[in-house]
């Protein structure tokens, strides 16, 4: 790409820095030196950013409630082919590109997997030069900092804006649009039909703000379309004829504004849990109804016929979050543009396709009728006649089968059911990894599997290679350049030719020496930030992501408590070094998952502090986890721990991470573990635990006892009594707390059950480790069948199978 030269960018550069700072670039701190960067760059893309929002082929817009960017910087920079030269440039000017990608923010605009998900599925569409966006809500505060205090998760607002502006986004004032909550809808026949008329009701503006999506090296830019909510301008004034119109008082003003802002104030800090608030409802419908509307001012500029936007238009609802989609879009085709009902609903179940990414209860959106009613009264009338008719088809088709036909219903029991309007809504439902979605087939959607077979298919996760691993792992990247070329970078599958270096032993040791330096960076972090020096030939294990009691942290932690008693007892135990390292954040409101940090923080300490076992055993949690971080951890760990209870687990995405950056897993057979087994066998992952069938029969016909289990097996007694009985200091609470869900009620999710089992996998970890030359070998078939794992992959099955199907 000639986007960059070299006279030229030095001039505009110093230009630019003159302009926004008056300063010399001697003088400037790094976010200035990063500012006049982006500013620079964002210049010279804006002449491809424009040619791809004019593309004429059918455009997806994938909504989602949360997208977790990472930082941009350096990705952009790969991304448009001038990473190298950009670096090059800087060091003549004496300025160091490392401190300007690290002077950036991490915009933390989501919980976990979903939102990172889609942060890659951005990134694949624009490098596979599909024009795709995404919709989405620009959060003033992003998920909170995660600060341990006394080993306890204190939350502290995510303050990533500052008052400002972020670098990366443009606003787009002219391009705003209303949105509107309660007031009331009548019905008026006007020409024989029926009009809705919504009236007092509340409008809040959508303000547009837009990020680049830069595609890799294909000169393609995609938008991530971020919606701020504020008051209405003066210039929609004329078309508010109709709304709620006394804020006259100084008081209703400021009431007024404090309804509007509210609404894109904050992240909702929960993963895989329903808060069901009325705000987040709000969220919900505005992210939505602004997004569509956003859809029609576009087709309508280059396209008459609106019954014909699904041969232009896909739009994906990543979640239920966004399933709001469905009423927005019929109320708008048939209240704004004038269209029946039947041509309508065919109309947004062609253009609209469905992700479930849980089969978690408490996961589940319902919302109450009563809240919807008030604050969205035609929407819920649209919802009203969507249920009414589609109760009707069942009733003819499974006569008065009320079970059947009360799990299907979009209303019941007071609630709207987000999963059924979604289903119903939509030609395609997918689940995110195999066996999740034959679990959504065979159990959790069985009923409208069997009712409408066709709508169902798999698309298995997958995560962008650029970012994790040529940006993540630049040294593994390098070494693959080096021996099989670099066409693997624009396609994933040419790493599996990577095999025929399996027995070669340079280049296994190559491989070797790239995890030891960037385990060496890795402990200078963890040093830094802990104040603790770590063993950097020890066996780096790994569990990052949400804190939740299915991904089973506490057996992990359980487990270090079992090898802490097994070196105490046993001080030559024959056993390679081990450090254990944990990120994770806690939902604030979720008590258990607290209590399960609070364990790992006082089990690290006590175990760091204990001499006896200095070399041998160490415990990290490192605060604040985030996409940043994990950037640094996953390319220097060794082993891989993907631990969930069998079946909870819909797909999990740092599993392929760690696979390409050639980490060992030991794993569950649950969501993409399963798929990664598929690809390297049991020989190159270690597996263990209760199979999905155990696990679902369990759940059905009952028949575990956790607490027989507990009394017939000592090694499992020991670590539950240490728990209560003072053995781990300043647990009190905590460890009761854990100890109940373990004992009292019956543990939930078989921690105990597949304890035993766990124990032995971890043997054989340590036991593959001692032989160094295999363990490379296992690392290095990892890598070259992790190619599948890419998003690339898993958006072209997208593309050609729910977006671009006709
Ligand atoms: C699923 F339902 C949810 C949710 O609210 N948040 C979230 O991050 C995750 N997820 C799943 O738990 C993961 O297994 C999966 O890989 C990820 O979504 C992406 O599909």
């Amino acid at each position: 790409m000639t986007l960059i030269n070299k006279k030229e960018f030095k001039l505009e550069f110093r230009n630019q820095m003159d302009f926004l700072y008056k300063q010399t670039i001697e003088e400037a701190n790094s976010e200035q030196l990063l500012n006049t960067l982006v500013t620079v760059l964002k210049c010279k893309i804006d002449n491809i950013w424009k040619e791809s929002r004019l593309d004429k082929e059918k455009e997806v817009y994938y909504f989602c409630i949360e997208f977790l960017l990472g930082r941009q910087l350096e990705s952009n920079l790969l991304n448009l082919g001038v990473l190298e030269d950009i670096k090059l440039i800087l060091k003549e000017m004496d300025i160091n590109l490392e401190d300007l990608v690290n002077a950036e923010v991490d915009p933390a605009l989501g919980n976990g997997g979903l939102g990172r998900l889609a942060a890659c599925f951005l990134d694949s569409m624009a490098s596979l030069s599909i024009s795709g966006h995404g919709y989405g809500i620009r959060y003033e505060y992003g998920l909170f900092e995660q600060k341990l205090v006394n080993g306890h998760q204190v939350e502290v607002p995510d303050n990533w804006l500052k008052e400002e502006s972020y670098i990366w986004e443009t606003v787009r004032p002219n391009k705003a649009s209303i949105v509107k909550f309660g007031g009331q809808v009548d019905l008026v026949e006007k020409n024989g039909k029926l009009k809705a008329i919504h009236k007092n009701y509340i409008p809040v503006m959508a303000v547009p703000y837009d990020i680049p999506i830069i595609g890799y090296k294909n000169e393609y830019i995609n938008t991530l379309r971020l919606f701020k909510s504020d008051v209405p301008r003066k210039d929609f004034e004329p078309i508010l004829k109709e709304s709620k119109n006394s804020y006259g008082s100084y008081h209703d003003a400021l009431q007024y504004r404090y309804y509007a802002d509210e609404i894109s104030q904050v992240l909702y800090p929960n993963d895989s849990n329903d808060a069901g608030k009325i705000l987040r409802l709000k969220q919900e419908y505005f992210l939505v109804s602004a997004g569509i509307q956003d859809i029609f001012r576009k087709y309508k500029k280059n396209n008459r016929d609106i019954g014909k936007i699904y041969e232009k238009i896909s739009i994906h609802i990543n979640d239920t979050h966004p399933s709001l989609c469905v009423p927005e879009l019929m109320r708008l085709l048939m209240d704004e543009e004038e269209l029946g009902w039947d041509e309508a609903w065919e109309i947004t179940k062609r253009v609209i396709s469905y992700t479930n990414h849980t089969i978690m209860a408490e996961a589940m959106e319902r919302w109450n009728i009563q809240m919807i009613k008030e604050l969205l009264p035609r929407i819920y009338m649209i919802i009203e006649e969507i249920n009414k008719r589609y109760i009707r088809k069942l009733n003819n088709k499974y006569g008065n089968d009320f079970d059947k036909i009360g799990t299907m219903a979009v209303i019941s029991a007071d609630n709207v059911n987000m999963a059924n309007l979604s289903i119903i809504g939509s030609h395609s439902v997918n689940g995110v990894a195999k066996l999740h979605t034959e679990i959504l087939k065979k159990e959790v959607l069985k009923n409208f599997y069997e009712d409408e077979p066709f709508k169902f298919n798999n698309k298995t996760n997958g995560i962008a290679h650029r970012r994790w691993l040529m940006l993540s792992n630049p040294r593994l990247s390098k070494l693959i350049n080096e021996l099989i070329g670099e066409s693997w970078q624009k396609d994933t599958l040419e790493l599996k030719s990577l095999e025929k270096y399996q027995d070669d032993s340079r280049v296994l040791q190559e491989l070797e020496l790239i995890k030891q330096e960037n385990k060496r960076n890795l402990s200078k972090i963890i040093t830094q930030k802990n104040e603790i020096n770590i063993n950097e030939n020890s066996i780096f294990d790994v569990q990052i992501k949400r804190l939740h009691a299915y991904k089973r942290q506490l057996m992990n932690a359980l487990h270090i408590l079992h090898m802490y008693h097994e070196l105490l007892d046993n001080p030559n135990l024959n056993m390679e070094p081990r450090t254990f390292i944990f990120g994770a954040k806690a939902a604030p409101g979720y008590y258990f998952a607290k209590c399960v940090i609070k364990l790992i923080n006082e089990l690290a300490q006590k175990i760091n502090n204990d001499v006896r076992v200095k070399d041998k055993l160490r415990v990290v949690f490192l605060e604040n986890y985030g996409v940043s971080l994990a950037e640094k951890i996953i390319p220097a760990t060794n082993v891989s721990e993907q631990i969930s209870t069998t079946t909870k687990e819909a797909s999990g995405t740092s599993n392929m991470k760690f696979m390409m950056n050639g980490a060992i897993t030991i794993a569950t057979l649950d969501g993409a573990n399963i798929e990664i087994h598929d690809q390297i066998g049991d020989e190159n992952m270690v597996l263990f635990g209760l199979k999905a069938n155990q696990v679902l029969e369990y759940s059905k016909f009952g028949g575990y006892s956790s607490a027989d289990l507990y009394s017939n097996n000592f090694y499992i007694k020991r670590v539950v009594d240490d728990l209560v009985n003072g053995f781990i200091p300043n647990i009190l609470e905590e460890g009761r707390e854990i100890y109940n869900s373990l004992i009292t009620y019956n543990d939930e999710f078989f921690v105990l059950r597949d304890f035993e089992n766990y124990i032995e996998a971890q043997k054989k970890i340590n036991d593959l480790y001692m032989d160094k030359n295999h363990w490379n070998k296992m690392a290095l078939i990892n890598i070259a069948n992790s190619g599948i794992f890419s998003s690339d992959r898993t958006i072209k099955e997208y593309a050609n199978e729910i977006w671009y199907k006709r």
